[in-house]
């Protein structure tokens, strides 16, 4: 497909409930690198931006349309795919994200409305996919590109995660309706990647190899933060923060040395293994008022099988250090990892106990594809009725009425709800459910 002229669209689809009010730091990137090359794209967020995209699109004609997706909006994705395509058959459909990243050829395979998805991190990808479609060139050596050509599907093969990290700009804020994003809008990115090997993770995009910002970079990008948008409250969504710990104290010392009055929070897990006095120290002379934990089981055995690589030992020393130096210690939990049985409600209430938390993050435990834990289900458990080839129905996991996909003959589907919601509602009586 030859497309002359460059108009490109980026899309976050909206995410249902709860609605994700987050800036699409991914599709920030894209842009600001798009916008090194003097290339415009429009970002649209559909979680907080109330515009008809029907009319947007016959408006404004985009030639290419990106999708961005993680496996809750999928269905949406698919969806702006379908009705961009009916509304503009000859725009280029390319879908991006965490979602398309894991699922490999299958989406274009099966969706005719998709024409190509494009895997991993597209700071480059994605302009040379520009590139190529404006001067009807062959796709061919796209890296990660997976398109149709003449109804036969290619796979390229997947790019590099990008390294050094400080050669990708800021993302481009300025081209997001920050306004709307409320406590959110700081939403920052200060490494990629996590080496270790917990079973559930899936990491399709920035994957396993960590890569970190300088300090100066983080620190440049926290000035802006604040220059351009008042910031104060800082939130790291880092997949691992501290895997240099030298380079964590540099970014704390300079925010310090600063005198920047923060709300710092690390939002995304920090590992408990990971934290020492003195890292948490700066974290609170920062102004950091709360850590998330990544925590998953309160059960040796099955923190073991999950291989979360930390010691419950670990884990209780941590939260007290946590509270000690006065910052909220919340934890995160999974319900319903393998080894898991209907015990676990009782167990999770014995420590949370016996280990004051501040707040507790429980999800049902639901396999991603690509995962040791979605290949323990196929050997070990039943799936249940569930969308195994898409994972449309795959249920948002930290809410009430969220549901299994799989039970085992020691902890079967009535157990599981039950145990979830029993779990839920006595952490909400406690005040502890966050
Ligand atoms: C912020 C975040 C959230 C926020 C907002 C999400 C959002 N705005 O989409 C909140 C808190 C709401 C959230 C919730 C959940 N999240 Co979340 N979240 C993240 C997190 C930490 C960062 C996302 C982000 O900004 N990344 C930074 C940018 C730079 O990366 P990116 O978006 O992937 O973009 C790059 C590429 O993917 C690509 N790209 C992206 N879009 C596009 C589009 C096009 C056209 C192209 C070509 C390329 C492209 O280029 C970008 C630059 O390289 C990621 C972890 C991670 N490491 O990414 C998890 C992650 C996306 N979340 C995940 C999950 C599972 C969830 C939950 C389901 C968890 C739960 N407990 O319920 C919920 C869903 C809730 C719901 N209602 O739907 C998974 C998704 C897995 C998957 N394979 O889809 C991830 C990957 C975490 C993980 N390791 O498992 N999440
Ligand atoms: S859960 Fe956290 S520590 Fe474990 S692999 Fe994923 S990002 Fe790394």
């Amino acid at each position: 497909m030859v497309v002359t002229t460059m108009k490109i669209a980026l899309i976050q689809p909206p995410s249902g409930t709860p609605a994700l009010k987050v800036p699409p730091l991914g599709l920030g990137y894209i842009t600001a690198v798009l916008k090194r090359s003097h290339i415009e794209a429009k970002v649209i967020d559909l979680n907080v931006e109330n515009i008809s995209l029907s009319t947007y699109l016959s408006r404004e004609k985009p030639e290419v349309v990106g999708v961005s997706s993680i496996v809750t909006n999928a269905r949406q994705a698919l969806e702006i795919a379908r009705k961009t395509k009916n509304i503009l058959p000859k725009s280029f459909v390319v879908l991006g994200g965490p979602y398309l990243s894991m699922m490999g050829d299958r989406l274009v395979t099966r969706h005719k409305e998709v024409d190509a998805t494009l895997r991993g991190e597209a700071e480059f990808t994605f302009p040379e996919l520009i590139k190529r479609l404006r001067n009807g060139e062959s796709l061919d050596d796209v890296e990660g590109l997976i398109f149709r050509e003449d109804d036969e599907i290619k796979s390229n093969s997947p790019s590099n995660p990008i390294d050094p990290l400080d050669q990708i700009p800021y993302p481009a804020r300025e081209e997001l309706k920050m306004e709307l994003y409320g406590e959110n809008a700081g939403s920052i990115f200060t490494s990629r990647g996590c080496p270790y090997q917990c079973i559930f993770c899936s990491r399709p995009v920035f994957g396993r190899k960590w890569r970190g910002h300088s300090p100066d970079y983080v620190l440049g990008e926290i000035q802006h933060l604040r220059e351009y948008y008042g910031i104060s409250n800082l939130s790291v969504l880092d997949d691992n923060f501290t895997v240099d710990s030298d380079r964590a104290e540099r970014i704390l010392d300079g925010i310090i040395a600063k005198k920047w009055k923060l709300n710092l929070y690390f939002w995304n897990g920090i590992r408990v293994d990971h934290m020492t006095r003195n890292l948490l120290l700066k974290m609170r002379k920062t102004g950091c008022t709360a850590i998330n934990y990544g925590v998953e089981s309160v059960d040796p055995e099955v923190i073991s099988f999950i291989r979360k690589g930390v010691s419950l030992d670990q884990v209780e020393k941590t939260i007290r250090l946590t509270r000690e130096i006065g910052i909220r210690a919340n934890i995160f939990l999974m319900l319903g990892n393998p080894g898991d049985t209907a015990k676990v409600a009782d167990k999770i209430m014995a420590f949370v106990g016996k280990v004051q938390v501040d707040g507790v993050h429980l999800s049902m435990a639901t396999p991603l594809l690509g995962t040791k834990f979605w290949d323990w289900v196929e050997k070990n458990g039943c799936w249940l009725d569930y969308d195994r080839e898409e994972l449309l129905d795959w249920p948002i996991d930290d809410v009430d009425e969220s549901y299994p996909v799989f039970e085992t003959p020691d902890f079967t589907t009535y157990e599981r709800i039950k145990a979830y919601r029993k779990t839920r509602n006595l952490l909400k009586e406690k005040g502890l459910l966050i």
